[in-house]
């Protein structure tokens, strides 16, 4: 019997792939379809999938082309695969013609024809879009713009900045087809917002974005005061809107797993957390600026405080600040919280350095993530027997963006349930420790 293998995400399966399906059936008398999981499609860059992997398989049974359907997981599969399976061929479409020379090895290697004017990127083009409008037209805002090109179903619709100037510029350079001369014109072109200005107008763009029935994607800080998150939540549940905080850690996937793993009980129960987050910035400029709420707390605690209340909860019995101080705002401080059943303890700084790694410690081992631990693609559980210390590697591509966008757009696309890996509750938590430490509440300075 002979036996041919093929691969493929699959997604929004077409004629382009019912074709291909038929061609390699014909090659030979047993056909095994291989179709990427989610993960393995995200670690080699294809971020763009609609449908997740059980859709696509059922989809790949559903022709009665393959007489075996398995899953791809992982880079090196095919070759396991041609010696698990004893195939003779393995066929994919031309284009990828060549690349799969080095299977030729292990069997004979056949490109088959590709179907012309079909693909799965033309019909995602064709699906639902969150057309989104950008406010504040800054550094972020300008990775943010490249980053969004990765996700299928986003498209930018404006920008809009108070500097007109500033926001044609912006427009001119990353491409942009409407530059707004007022939110009513930018809300006109979008269904949704990225607030992306400096984080002491949040509030008030973002509540007019939500007033104007657009879903929110804002920055961190969302914003300096409890009551103000508690606020805008309810203005987005009575409307009926996402509203979401961009916290390029909180969806990233080396990030997820780590929470999830500890969750799961992999270091025991937790007992304290140490976390850093130190960026030197240029001491004139407006992060600085005490007038407009600048300053190292409120500019990076939103960082360290995401694993704390991810892991520990927000019931937090004590919060404790020692901040150096200059020209009337934190250059470096250190936080001291205290929980029912563990502590945690992080630094953020704007205008000195520390080392910028994270550890979790736990009754049967400890997670140690490396600096930079907010963007990180690695880390290692670590035990007292080190035989069984595991180090944990996931993508991180690009500048990290385009994980909490997807996110946001499946959100908003979702129109009813959705999960966010950043709840409201936490959001509103890490605004209350700012608050706290605007307040002066249990400060100490230096
Ligand atoms: N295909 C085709 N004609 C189209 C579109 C796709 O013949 N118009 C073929 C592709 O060449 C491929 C198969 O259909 O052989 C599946 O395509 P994708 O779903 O795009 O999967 P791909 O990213 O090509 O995965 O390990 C995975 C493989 O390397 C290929």
């Amino acid at each position: 019997m002979k036996k041919v293998i093929t691969y493929g995400t699959f997604d929004l399966l077409h004629q382009g792939h019912i074709n291909l399906l038929r061609r390699a059936k014909e090659l030979g008398d047993w056909l095994i379809v291989g179709v990427t999981t989610d993960n393995f499609d995200l670690e080699r860059g294809k971020l763009n999938t609609s449908d997740n992997v059980m859709k696509r398989i059922d989809a790949v049974r559903a022709t009665g082309l393959a007489d075996e359907v398995i899953i791809e997981e992982y880079r090196g599969q095919k070759i396991d695969d041609i010696h698990k399976y004893g195939v003779d061929i393995f066929a994919i479409g031309s284009d990828w013609e060549g690349y799969f020379d080095y299977l030729k090895e292990f069997c004979e290697v056949v490109y088959l024809p590709r179907t012309e004017g079909i693909s799965s990127t033309m019909l995602r083009e064709e699906q639902a879009k969150i057309r989104i409008g950008i406010i504040g037209t800054g550094g972020i805002a300008r990775r943010f713009v490249p980053e969004s090109t990765h996700v299928n179903s986003i498209a930018i619709s404006g920008a809009y900045n108070p500097d007109r100037a500033e926001c044609e510029a912006f427009c001119r350079e990353l491409d942009i087809p409407l530059c707004a001369g007022s939110l009513e014109e930018l809300y006109a072109s979008c269904n949704a917002v990225y607030v992306a200005s400096p984080h002491y107008t949040h509030y008030e763009y973002a509540k007019s974005a939500l007033n104007a029935g657009k879903h929110v994607l804002c920055e961190t800080p969302l914003v300096l005061e409890k009551a103000q998150a508690e606020e805008l939540f309810a203005l987005a549940r009575k409307k009926k809107l996402v509203l979401m905080m961009a916290h390029k850690t909180a969806y990233c996937p080396a990030f997820g797993h780590l929470v999830t793993l500890l969750q799961s009980g992999a270091i025991g129960d937790i007992v304290d957390i140490k976390a850093a987050t130190t960026t030197i910035t240029d001491l004139s400029s407006e992060k600085m600026d005490s007038a407009r709420f600048g300053g190292s707390m409120n500019e990076n605690a939103c960082f360290p405080l995401l694993p704390i209340f991810h892991l520990l909860g927000t019931d937090v019995r004590d919060t404790m600040f020692i901040a150096q101080m200059k020209g009337g705002v934190d250059i470096y401080t250190k936080v001291i919280m205290l929980f029912d059943h563990a502590s945690a303890s992080f630094e953020v700084g704007l205008g000195a350095k520390t080392e910028g790694s994270m550890v979790v410690s736990g009754t049967k081992g400890y997670a140690y993530v490396p600096a930079p631990w907010w963007k990180t693609d690695f880390f290692e559980l670590r035990y007292e027997d080190q035989n069984l210390n595991k180090k944990c590697f996931y993508p991180f591509a690009g500048e990290g963006l385009r994980y909490e966008i997807k996110e946001f757009a499946s959100a908003a696309l979702a129109e009813g349930y959705f999960y966010t890996k950043l709840p409201e509750k936490e959001i509103i938590a890490m605004a209350g420790i700012q608050e706290a430490f605007n307040r002066k509440h249990n400060l100490k300075t230096l």
